[in-house]
């Protein structure tokens, strides 16, 4: 089942057809732990309505805050390395990826986020841009997992090249984060073999193309949560990224009019345009 908030209201896709729900509040539907018994008692009542238009999504994300993973394929822990190598800061990475304890980081309140279809932006003070797709939890207050969706980690990687203090800044600016289409409503874990896969167009052409499966990540969701919600409360909930597995070459940059496109099996495909 997937969920989807819209300018038009809330609707759900269960077995290919889909219905609109009653005027719940996204934040009510979205921190509740029996969200997935819910949508299916409400399917069986209501009359299927036709799909919402991709133009009317909304970030799925009420007042959530939302946290990031970090090197957790070795492809980061080695781009990461290179890029703060100059700084001295090459062997944090390396020491991250085989410890015990994850990089967590705050990265952002839901008003820096934008939906599909929504522009991310790039840093002014940054030459250095890019996307990180990732697949992204939706945790209730109670901590449960009750769904996933696509996550765009925003990151200015000159910035955090030059000093690993400087993490915040290369990682939290407005409209930093792209989450959405929509919610896979589900406590499952995905598929090992599930691919993440990014496409960047530029000028109509794709100047960008790579995927990864889950499989290459090192740590599990169910770790992840439970360092984030050690010493935590999310009254709100909350939505944490699971890390990138994808970096374009060191070459590569993002422009302005990009479109960063982002699918992965079962969840859907989120696209943003640069700002
Ligand atoms: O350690 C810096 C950030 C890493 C990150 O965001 C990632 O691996 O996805
Ligand atoms: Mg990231």
């Amino acid at each position: 089942m997937k969920l989807y908030r819209t300018a038009k209201g809330h609707f759900v896709e269960n077995g290919g057809n889909f219905y609109e729900l009653p005027d719940n509040e996204w934040h009510d539907l979205t921190t509740r732990d029996d969200l997935a018994a819910y949508l299916e008692s409400q399917s069986t009542q209501r009359a299927t309505v036709t799909a919402p238009e991709a133009s009317s999504l909304l970030a799925p994300i009420a007042f959530q805050e939302v946290w990031a993973a970090g090197v957790t394929y070795y492809r980061s822990r080695t781009a990461r390395m290179e890029e703060s190598q100059t700084a001295g800061g090459g062997s944090f990475y390396d020491r991250v990826y085989y410890a015990e304890r994850p990089e967590i980081f705050f990265k952002s309140l839901p008003h820096r986020v934008v939906g599909h279809g929504g522009a991310v932006r790039i840093r002014k003070d940054s030459k250095w841009n890019v996307p990180e797709p990732e697949l992204t939890l939706l945790l209730t207050p109670s901590g449960k997992l009750i769904g996933y969706t696509v996550g765009n980690d925003m990151s200015s990687r000159d910035i955090e090249g030059e000093n690993p203090l400087y993490l915040p800044q290369a990682k939290v600016y407005d409209r930093s984060c792209a989450l959405g289409p929509g919610i896979l409503v589900s406590s499952d874990p995905l598929a090992p073999e599930s691919r993440i896969q990014m496409e960047i167009v530029r000028d109509e052409k794709p100047c960008f193309s790579d995927e990864i499966t889950l499989a290459q990540m090192k740590r599990t969701p169910s770790t992840l949560v439970e360092y984030l919600f050690r010493e935590n409360t999310f009254p709100n909930g909350c939505f944490l990224l699971t890390g990138t597995g994808i970096i374009p070459p060191d070459t590569f940059t993002l422009h302005s009019g990009d479109l960063i496109r982002i699918t992965i099996d079962e969840i859907g495909t989120l696209e943003n345009f640069v700002e």
